[in-house]
């Protein structure tokens, strides 16, 4: 495993080493790196009134967040009804308004909701978004399950690889940190050279949000590789301080809590930005730049 290579550096081929993660940029190592994830596939607008589902709410909430902190968008749709989507036409309209209304890196979700198929949630990336999330394992979610098959987690690594898009690797669980290893081990680096992962705490079915669990997961990613940290319901806040304090990056967003304090819905994706961007500065870390991030994550320049 090397962490010393240079970041951009072009993806290596199958036979490549494990643990491919570069060195992030020394102004990125004292920044924090805030994704926003401000819609899910799960929670109902009529339950929620102020999740954003259609392109001009979610676009309304990209530019808040933007201007609050945040530099990556992780991304979920809905159709006219306000359910869950992966309809290819709605998802490149997405990335192109998000791209003309914002400088956020463009992530869209490959996991979509748990009814999903394996097919819909490949060609997500026909939509050429400049990211993509990458979940290393199956989890119950809750009543469910999200199914991540290691051949289908196999073939969407390929292809965000062959279509140069970056992925961030979802780690719901330890067991997806072995298979994040596995990938990169069978299939080389991603592209971008650098590997960015984010752990989903808190999901029932999954890892717990708490400290002990974060140092844990962490003490097991490839070296080099940068990591963020999501806690889901009551566990955000939890997970927010553990993760700075153990030198991580942040996702925050109604996808993950739609509660902002015990009895207190979240008002707006925006609040939750310009809190977790708060608490990054007291860190002495505060949130970095869309540029930045682009360089940290090797995210392409505007296409
Ligand atoms: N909605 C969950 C079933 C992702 O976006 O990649 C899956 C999810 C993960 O949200
Ligand atoms: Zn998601």
């Amino acid at each position: 495993m090397t962490n010393d290579a240079p970041t951009g550096r072009p993806a290596a081929g199958p036979a490549a080493q494990p643990g491919p993660a570069t060195r992030p940029a020394a102004s990125a190592q004292h920044g924090t790196l805030i994704t926003v994830a401000p819609t899910g596939a799960e929670s109902q607008k009529s339950a929620v009134p102020a999740l954003p589902v259609t392109l001009d709410e979610l676009v309304t909430t990209a530019k808040e967040c933007q201007a609050a902190g945040a530099a990556v968008i992780h991304v979920h749709i809905r159709d006219d009804q306000a359910q869950p989507t992966l309809d290819l036409a709605r998802l490149t309209d997405t990335v192109a308004a998000l791209r003309e209304s914002t400088d956020l890196i463009v992530q869209l979700s490959t996991g979509g909701a748990v009814t999903d198929g394996f097919g819909a949630r490949l060609a997500v990336l026909d939509a050429a978004p400049d990211a993509c999330s990458l979940t290393c394992g199956t989890v119950n979610f809750g009543d469910e399950v999200f199914s991540n098959p290691w051949p289908f987690i196999r073939d969407l690594y390929a292809l965000t690889r062959e279509r140069g898009v970056v992925p961030e690797f979802e780690l719901f669980d330890l067991g997806h940190v072995a298979t994040l290893h596995r990938l990169l081990g069978d299939l080389g680096a991603p592209h971008g050279g650098h590997v960015h992962c984010d752990l989903v705490m808190g999901v029932p079915g999954g890892m717990p949000g708490n400290a002990a669990t974060l140092v844990q997961a962490v003490s097991a990613l490839p070296p080099g590789a940068t990591w963020s940290a999501t806690g889901i319901g009551r566990t955000s806040v939890p997970v927010i301080f553990a993760a700075l304090s153990a030198g991580g990056h942040l996702r925050v967003g109604m996808e993950d809590t739609v509660s902002f304090a015990r009895g207190r819905p979240v008002a707006s994706n925006a609040e939750l930005v310009e809190r977790a961007a708060t608490l990054a500065g007291l860190a002495q870390r505060p949130p970095l730049p869309p540029d930045q991030a682009r360089a940290l994550l090797g995210v392409n320049g505007r296409r």
